[in-house]
Formats: structure tokens, sequence, C-alpha cells
């Protein structure tokens, strides 16, 4: 079986709710989402097309959102969801960030928290509303406008479904020291917290910096795996074993953080809001 193959076939044969009672988990998980987040127009929508490269088939642009008023031909505005089939996992899709405020950190947590607007609108508060509900839920997660919240806009947690973040940034983009701490701080302080595993980094445009395969553009991220991507999209479709594989072995990475997830879990009776 070639190495594209062999990732493929364990994406598919991967079975989560197996998994947990295997580890004698004290419930039963169901789905691995992989959540997106990521700066504008970074490549986020295009890691949809795992899709078509996890079922063989050719390259389709799914979540073709692409708003002509912004730069890029960027902009998604919808949160949504792409379950790929035949497979426990799903990618959820998200709006891009512009400067990483706070409002906008809040609706980057929202879906990794387990509360999320999905198919809806991700209108980005003012940081004065956002600061003000960060502060609220700091002192007390259970305070009467998260319970409503949980109840009359979000999903609520879900011990069925593991997330998985995945950070979608441009090989290309040079961040700023003040742009890595504050990274560096959402993926440690955040995205931990509620997912139990450090954002996983996808760096898109791969071809505009190849030298780059190998090394360390964040060192201040404690990422556990980093993958350097020249991902499919419109001008350049045509599929090549080289791309596919890249791009199995991210699934394949998500299906591992997971599993590091259901470690964590061992031995209590549902998952855990949120994670040491
Ligand atoms: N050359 C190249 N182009 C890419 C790559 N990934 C995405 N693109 C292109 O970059 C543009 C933006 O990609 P999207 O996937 O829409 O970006 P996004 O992160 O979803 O954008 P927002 O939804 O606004 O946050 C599109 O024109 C894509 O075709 C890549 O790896 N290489
Ligand atoms: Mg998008």
């Amino acid at each position: 079986m070639s190495n594209v193959e062999t990732l493929r076939s364990r994406i598919r044969s991967y079975n989560l709710r197996r998994r947990s009672s295997d580890l004698n988990l004290g419930f039963t998980a169901a789905k691995i989402s992989i959540r997106l987040f990521g700066i504008i127009g970074h490549g986020k929508s295009s890691l949809i097309n795992f899709h078509c490269v996890l079922n063989g088939t050719e390259y389709k642009n799914i979540a073709d959102e692409r708003n002509p008023e912004l730069p890029d031909g960027a902009g998604t505005t919808i949160l949504s969801r792409y379950p790929l089939d035949d497979t426990c996992l799903e990618i959820l899709d998200m709006s891009g960030y512009n400067a990483f405020k706070y409002s906008e950190q809040i609706e980057i947590r929202n879906p990794l928290e387990g509360k999320r607007r999905v198919n809806s609108d991700v209108s980005f508060q003012g940081d004065f509303i956002a600061s003000f509900e960060w502060a609220v839920s700091s002192v007390n997660p259970w305070s009467w406008s998260q319970w409503w919240s949980v109840w009359h806009v979000n999903e609520s947690t879900r011990d069925d479904t593991i997330i998985v973040p995945v950070l979608v940034i441009r090989a290309d983009w040079d961040l700023n020291s003040k742009e890595l701490s504050d990274l560096h701080w959402f993926c440690t302080t955040v995205a931990y917290r509620y997912a139990g595993v450090k954002p996983l980094v996808v760096q898109t445009f791969g071809q505009k910096k190849p030298e780059r395969e190998g090394t360390h553009v964040f060192p201040d991220l404690p990422y556990t795996k980093r993958f350097l991507l020249n991902n499919y999209h419109e001008e350049s479709s045509t599929r090549n074993p080289n791309t596919d594989q890249n791009i199995l072995e991210i699934l394949n990475a998500c299906i591992d953080c997971a599993e590091e997830v259901l470690n964590k879990c061992r031995g209590l009776a549902h998952k855990p809001a949120t994670f040491q």
C-alpha cells in the first residue's frame, strides 16, 4: 500500500466510539471536530477541500464563500460545519480575524469552548461588550449570562465531540512580537484550556516559503505539530501525491490530537469543560 493509501485507510477506519470503549471512558465520544482559526484570507476555507483528497475525487471548491468586496477573494462570515463523509471527522470553518482584538478572540474562543452558533453569521461585537463578557465568564463561568447563552444561543458543551483546534497561517507571513505573544497566549491559555490539546499549525501558501520546511516559523509557539502545505486552489487544482500526502498527514495528526484528549479523559464520567 502506498503512503497515501495507508494514511487514507487509517482515517477511514478510525472509530472514536470503539476507542472510547477500549479506553474505558465514562462517556462515548463520537466526533472529532477540527476547528479552524486564523487571519483573514490565510486559507482556512480552502482546507475544506481535504474532503476531495480523502475521497480521492477531483478538486472542488467546496467552501466557496469568497466575497468580491474583500481583498484576496477571502471572506467567510458563516460558521459552517463540513462532515468528512464516512469518517468520525468534521471540519468547522470560521471567519478570519483581522487585528486579533478581544472581540475577535472571543469569537474564536466560542467554537473551541463548545459554544458556537453553527450556521449563523459570525458578527464580531465591539471590544467593550466582549471584554465585559470575558470578565464575567472568568469570574464565574456559569453565570446567568452563560446559562442563557448555552440554552438560547449556542450549542452546549458536548461529551461526544472532541475538539481539535487548527491555526491556519500563511508560511510567508511574519508576525511581529506583539502578535506572536498574543497568539502564544491564546494557544496555551485559551485553546488548550478548552480543547485539551494545543492547536496544530498549518502553514499555507507553502510554495512561497519552501525553505521554511523543517524550521520553526513561530519559535515561541508551543504547538505540538506544524505542517507546511501548498494547498490546492482554483488556479492550481491538479492533484499530486505530495500535496495529497501532506493533507492526509494533517488529518492523521488531528486524530492523534483526539487520542491525546481521550487519554486525558480516562477515568472521568464526562469530558471536562476545561483542561488543566
Ligand atoms: N497559492 C495558494 N493559494 C491559496 C492557498 N490556500 C488558499 N489559497 C488562496 O487564498 C485565497 C484565500 O483563501 P481562503 O481559503 O478563502 O482563506 P480564508 O482563511 O478562508 O479567508 P477568510 O474566510 O476571509 O478568513 C483564495 O483565493 C485561495 O484560493 C495555498 O496554499 N496556496
Ligand atoms: Mg474562509
